[in-house]
């Protein structure tokens, strides 16, 4: 294939509930949508996962935009390309920027499987017919309207919930959740508000069960958390930690965590998504699909990557209407009693719903 035009449109959608975590608060998601065209005329979607403000990694909506304008569109139009594979070599030369290139790297994904007629998951070697998801739960006002709102997910049929921790606002709401849900499947994300100086905290919350403790500790310490994994019998989920199959190599080497969290955004796109993938497989570390408040183009790539075997546990892919008042894709994505098909269609599987993508823009532009 060939790419011949790139559109980047920013849109903004409103969220149903806002979602707080140890950083601040996000109430409208602000994002990229990536639409490539190549010489045939086949068309491929991504979407730029990154948010407005550096809390999450140092990626912003406008570091994206500008490493796409500046740097990787260029390097991709009119470049013969036959699979998607070569896209993070072609970017090879661009340091980190992981969510820009891996907005761009998805549309080429969706324009292969199209090409070769299969779905994304087949594309990628997965071959799941549903996916088991879990759900991710902001910080609440009170500790009863937290186990209030776990409880109606439970209903739903969710498979696992995750509860967002800080200083302050951890062992005792963890202790509260579980004298009234005791066997829920549960875990919980720090977004790495701890240090090495908070052990005596960490180590109380080994008392509660938990599936796993996620990325307790700062982005770019995989030394400390490996000196914190020996100290608790709890798996630590690295998170915001791995950015790339070197990353994930090492913690692994380490002993870092038990468990890894990917997100195609955080480590580069589909393809370092997989390799990672394959690593912790043959090293007997069980992955699960994170989220970055998708919408439906992101949802559709983690439900494709998720269909891989490895993906054992449940992910943060929620249905559609946890987040939005109306997705932008159709048909939405769906939870029926905790799991999602994985679409058979050739491409992502779904159609974009063009009515609500014009509705939330706010700009586009055409790339030639
Ligand atoms: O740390 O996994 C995280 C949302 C935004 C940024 C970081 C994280 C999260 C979530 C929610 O936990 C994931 C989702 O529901 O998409
Ligand atoms: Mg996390």
């Amino acid at each position: 294939m060939k790419l011949e035009q790139i559109t980047v449109r920013h849109i903004k959608m409103p969220m149903k509930a806002p979602f707080t975590t140890s950083f601040g608060t996000i109430d409208e998601k602000e994002l990229l949508l990536i639409e490539a065209i190549d010489q045939s005329g086949t068309k491929g979607w991504g979407e730029a996962v990154a948010f407005v403000a550096p809390w999450y990694t140092e990626e912003t909506l406008k570091t994206t935009w500008h490493m796409l304008e500046d740097f990787l569109i260029p390097i991709l139009l009119h470049k013969e390309v036959e699979h998607p594979d070569e896209i993070s070599v072609l970017f090879s030369s661009i340091r980190r920027n992981c969510m820009a290139k891996s907005s761009i790297e998805g549309a080429v994904w969706d324009i292969y499987a199209q090409q070769t007629k299969q779905s994304l998951a087949k594309a990628l070697g997965g071959n799941k017919e549903k996916i088991e998801v879990g759900v991710s739960v902001g910080i609440q006002s009170s500790t009863e309207a937290l186990i209030d709102l776990l409880k109606g997910h439970v209903k739903k049929g969710y498979k696992r919930v995750k509860v967002k921790i800080k200083p302050g606002h951890d062992v005792e709401v963890i202790r509260a959740i579980r004298a009234e849900m005791p066997d829920l499947p549960l875990m919980v994300d720090a977004n790495s508000a701890y240090s090495l100086n908070d052990m005596d905290v960490l180590q109380q919350l080994d008392a509660f069960n938990l599936l796993m403790i996620e990325q307790p500790l700062a982005v770019d310490d995989i030394v400390d958390h490996a000196k914190l994994q020996r100290k608790l019998k709890t798996p630590i989920c690295l998170d915001e930690s791995i950015t790339s199959f070197e990353d994930a190599r090492k913690a692994i080497e380490l002993g870092s965590c038990g468990v890894m969290n990917i997100k195609i955004g955080r480590v580069g796109g589909l393809t370092e998504a997989r390799r990672i993938h394959d690593l912790c497989k043959e090293n007997n570390i069980p992955v699960w699909c994170g989220g970055m408040l998708e919408a439906g183009i992101g949802r559709a790539h983690n439900i494709a990557l998720t269909s891989l075997s490895n993906f054992v546990l449940p992910g943060d892919t929620a249905g559609s209407s946890h987040y939005w008042y109306e997705d932008i894709i159709t048909p939405e994505v769906i939870v029926e009693d905790g799991y999602i098909h994985v679409p058979q269609k050739a491409g992502i599987g779904y159609t974009l719903n063009m009515k609500v993508i014009d509705k939330l823009t706010i700009s586009t532009k055409v790339y030639q």
